[in-house]
């Protein structure tokens, strides 16, 4: 069931556990042909949360910055194609969150090894801020931080799961938020990894 986080932001517990297997047997295809990597971001610093997309489009950094391509800068290859199960799930539950025909375009899969961590941030490369994030959370569980509209603000700390879903939209679509060091652990569907999928429309 449906749990508000915040105005716009709705968090479905467990809502992939179900399918979490055949989810992971496509993020193992996707990572075949386009592997992980820990980017460089623009500050010259290694990520290190490893990451790789699907999609029309994928989001990468690199020494110019931030961007949604068609290609992977690490490869030169094209992303392979969203899976239609992966599209099917994120506008389902966009709409289960009252985000009606919610079209992804790019699925950005980050992988945490223990310690991995993502520092508080925005997401605001898109171009549609209307549109919202699907995030779906598997294997390990992690501390997500939930913070306010300025990097300062408080921050509310949500034990993400395996197998749950949040849909970030409405004012919670620019809030900062980010991801404390994974503790590690092993986890039967993932191994000593935890993994979040993001459905988002890059462009209009
Ligand atoms: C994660 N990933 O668990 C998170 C899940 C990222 C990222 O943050 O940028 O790859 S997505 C969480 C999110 C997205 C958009 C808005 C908000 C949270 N929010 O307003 O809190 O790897
Ligand atoms: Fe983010």
């Amino acid at each position: 069931w449906a749990e508000p986080l915040a105005e716009g932001a709705v968090i479905l517990r467990r809502r992939a556990r179900d399918e979490a297997a055949g989810l992971m047997t496509l993020v193992s295809e996707v990572s075949a042909q386009n592997p992980f990597h820990h980017r460089i971001t623009p500050g010259g610093h290694r990520m290190s949360v490893a990451m790789t997309n699907c999609g029309n489009f994928g989001w990468s950094t690199d020494a110019r910055g931030y961007q949604y391509s068609v290609q992977d800068s690490a490869t030169g290859k094209r992303w392979p194609p969203m899976p239609e199960r992966f599209r099917a799930l994120a506008a389902a539950c966009a709409a289960e969150a009252g985000f009606e025909h919610f079209q992804p375009d790019a699925c950005l899969i980050n992988r945490y090894e223990p310690g991995a961590k993502m520092s508080l941030h925005q997401d605001k490369d898109e171009e549609d801020l209307r549109q919202p994030i699907v995030s779906v959370s598997l294997g390990l569980p992690a501390v997500f931080q939930f913070g306010g509209f300025e990097r300062g603000d408080a921050a509310q700390r949500v034990l993400l799961e395996h197998g749950d879903i949040v849909v970030w939209g409405g004012p919670s679509r620019l809030r900062f938020h980010g991801i404390l060091p994974l503790k590690p652990g092993i986890h039967p569907a993932t191994g000593a990894f935890r993994y979040n999928l993001t459905f988002r429309r890059a462009f209009r």
